[in-house]
């Protein structure tokens, strides 16, 4: 079939499928671009001749539609993403950032930047990088580190092997991430006769490792011996649909289960067998599991410095360690019993194992207890009522009383991911959307898009800060184009209030973390600086509340939920009053010489904290023998 090289990109994009437990869906939900010279002539002409096969959805900013597809591959719990096209040079550059939040945190997503010309006919091209040292590089070259497979088709004979590997990485669960393919613009536009068979609709089988049977008998038989033993639950058990699994474990064998970021709503907030949010911004009934666990089973887990409390969080000298991941990497870590599988199939041959055995009754009346003193200290920070500013922490709980079981929150950065996980009770597995492996301020908006895409039958509340708003609000036009409701509140509290903590901790007195004028003596410590975000929103085209009170809030919320389109809400808040503390640590390291006492103190607080980590645990090995539990 003779086409160009980028109408033989799209007609096989439009076709590829995957399956799972049965479920056959399309696996590109259409292309998000931005169109230069580098794109135009080439994709453009193609998505055009398409028609609706690959439906174009034009963004604002590169970084943000990545971050759409990203919000929207995630909640599709990486079985359906987008294709995001790019001109050459800055068109291109811009998604370095999203790619690499779409790596960090292991979401499919295709990047088909334009590229220099193959021939060189007319170098050098616009915005051409032009390395002296090797024509053979072009900016492009950044996403190679960022991407999970990178391939430049220089020739279109090329194209058919390059879209394949595509769409192997993508569809695997263990090696997604960014995928980008770098498209010289002269090539996009060259024709070629394409073998008829590459545009044959095609199923990827998204695969389910089962585990190694003899590693779940020595699983079975250390729990058999554990007194402490805890789950970990991450990202991979609600990726890999594994939520009733555990659920189905824990009920029956009372482990209690603490929650990574990414892993929030793997189960119930109330579930009898949570603890809740695990690490620096965890809960400390979680926390105190943790410290005195003798047996601690990652699942699906990156083991992120948050998670472990920067490998503080373990002080048993004998913690056995057990990481089941799709992901080999990740089950190295921790000098765990590794096993390489897909978390619900390990899950099940868990529980089919255990189904007598139940942890001890005083260990369960223990973890029990702490979750309840949890559950009030989250009523109470809900509820606090401060004048004349109200809290953070009251803002979250305002728009989780405004929140159905299945609607979703969606966060990025700043100090509210943190106070979500220890304070959001999510009550749906995919209700609580925080991106926290590449904590990028500015997905917050562009990934809340991205989540209401995917899911239309559930109300999206973004809660973003003043920085993350001010970094990247672009795609309220993109929802306001494409009629997509979601509900954005933003909490304005004059400047980074969660880096100004850590640079207090730090002993930094939270230098440059405020939004002020610059005095005469040169330093940003003048007047509070002025921004109206509701007339910025309102000006992109979003309908806007203004609510300067919680009560206000929750009127704001309610009138969000019946209006048709994307409402932003502003509140201020008050940014020194932090949620309950995590009783955890998070190694910043500080300043070893200084001229300052804040300094000096917080090198003393620092190395006196810091003796609680644990750089190496010794390596868990398989039990020789041991009764399974009966
Ligand atoms: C793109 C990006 N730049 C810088 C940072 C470092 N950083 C983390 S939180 C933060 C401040 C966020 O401010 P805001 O959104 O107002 O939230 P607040 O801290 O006030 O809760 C910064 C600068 C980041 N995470 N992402
Ligand atoms: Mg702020």
């Amino acid at each position: 079939m003779r086409l160009t090289v980028a109408q033989a990109l799209v007609r096989f994009l439009a076709v590829q499928s995957v399956e799972r437990d049965g479920r056959q869906q399309r696996f590109f939900a259409g292309c998000f671009g931005i169109f230069g010279h580098g794109n135009v002539a080439g994709i453009g002409e193609a998505l055009l001749e398409s028609g609706d096969d690959l439906r174009y959805y034009l963004a604002r900013n590169e970084q943000a539609m990545v971050h759409t597809a990203v919000g929207y591959a995630r909640m599709s719990n990486r079985l359906r993403t987008f294709a995001c096209t790019t001109s050459v040079g800055p068109g291109a550059t811009n998604m370095v950032t999203g790619a690499a939040l779409a790596t960090t945190n292991r979401i499919p997503v295709l990047l088909l930047p334009g590229d220099v010309f193959a021939t060189r006919r007319a170098n050098p091209v616009l915005q051409e990088l032009e390395d002296p040292a090797s024509l053979d590089a072009s900016v492009n070259d950044c996403l190679r580190p960022v991407s999970r497979y990178f391939d430049r088709v220089w020739r279109p004979e090329q194209l058919p092997q390059a879209l394949l590997h595509a769409m192997r990485v993508l569809t695997d669960p263990a090696e997604t991430g960014a995928v980008t393919l770098a498209l010289p613009q002269d090539v996009q536009t060259e024709a070629w006769d394409f073998p008829d068979s590459l545009f044959a609709p095609r199923v990827w089988p998204v695969r389910r490792p089962p585990p190694q049977e003899d590693l779940m008998d020595a699983l079975a038989a250390m729990l058999g011996e554990a007194k402490r033993p805890l789950i970990v639950a991450g990202g991979g058990v609600i990726y890999a649909d594994a939520t009733v699994a555990l659920d189905a474990l824990v009920t029956a064998t009372a482990i209690p289960v603490a929650e990574t970021q990414a892993g929030k709503g793997s189960l119930r907030f109330d579930h009898p067998a949570s603890v809740g949010a695990i690490g620096a911004t965890g809960t400390p009934c979680a926390n105190e599991i943790a410290r005195t666990a003798d047996l601690v089973i990652g699942v699906g887990t990156r083991w992120s410095d948050f998670t472990t409390a920067s490998h503080s969080a373990f002080h048993d000298p004998d913690v056995n360690f057990v990481n089941i991941n799709v992901t080999p990497y990740d089950t190295a870590k921790l000098s765990a019993l590794a096993i390489v599988a897909d978390a619900r199939e390990a899950l099940t041959a868990l529980g089919d194992r255990l189904a007598r055995w139940r942890v001890a009754s005083d260990y369960e009346r223990e973890y029990r207890a702490g979750a309840a003193r949890w559950n009030d200290a989250v009523d109470a920070a809900y509820g606090l009522g401060h004048l004349p500013l109200p809290a953070q922490s009251e803002v979250v709980g305002a728009v989780q009383a405004a929140s159905a079981e299945r609607d979703v929150v969606v966060c990025a950065a700043g100090s509210l991911p943190g106070d979500l996980h220890k304070l959001w009770r999510t009550r749906d597995p995919k209700g609580y959307h925080v991106e926290y492996a590449f904590s990028c301020m500015g997905y917050e908006i562009a990934g809340g898009l991205g989540v209401k895409m995917a899911d239309p039958t559930r109300e999206v509340f973004v809660l973003v800060g003043d920085g993350s708003y001010l970094m990247l609000n672009s795609e309220l036009v993109t929802a306001v184009q494409e009629g997509v409701k979601i509900i954005v509140v933003v909490v304005v509290n004059h400047g980074f209030a969660s880096i100004g903590a850590l640079s207090e901790s730090v002993g930094a007195e939270r230098f440059g973390t405020s939004y002020r004028r610059r005095t005469a003596s040169g330093r940003l410590e003048g007047d509070e600086l002025v921004v109206d975000y509701a007339a910025h929103a309102s000006a992109l085209g979003a309908n806007v509340i203004r609510a300067s009170s919680i009560a206000e809030l929750r009127d704001a919320l309610a009138a969000a939920r019946t209006h048709r389109s994307t409402t932003v809400i502003t509140i201020e808040t008050d940014p020194l009053l932090p949620a309950p503390d995590s009783q955890s640590w998070w190694d910043v390291p500080v300043a070893e010489v200084s001229e300052r006492d804040a300094a000096h103190d917080a090198l003393t607080r620092y190395e006196s904290e810091a003796t609680a980590q644990r750089s190496y645990f010794r390596p868990t090995t398989l039990p020789d023998h041991g009764p399974r539990p009966a």
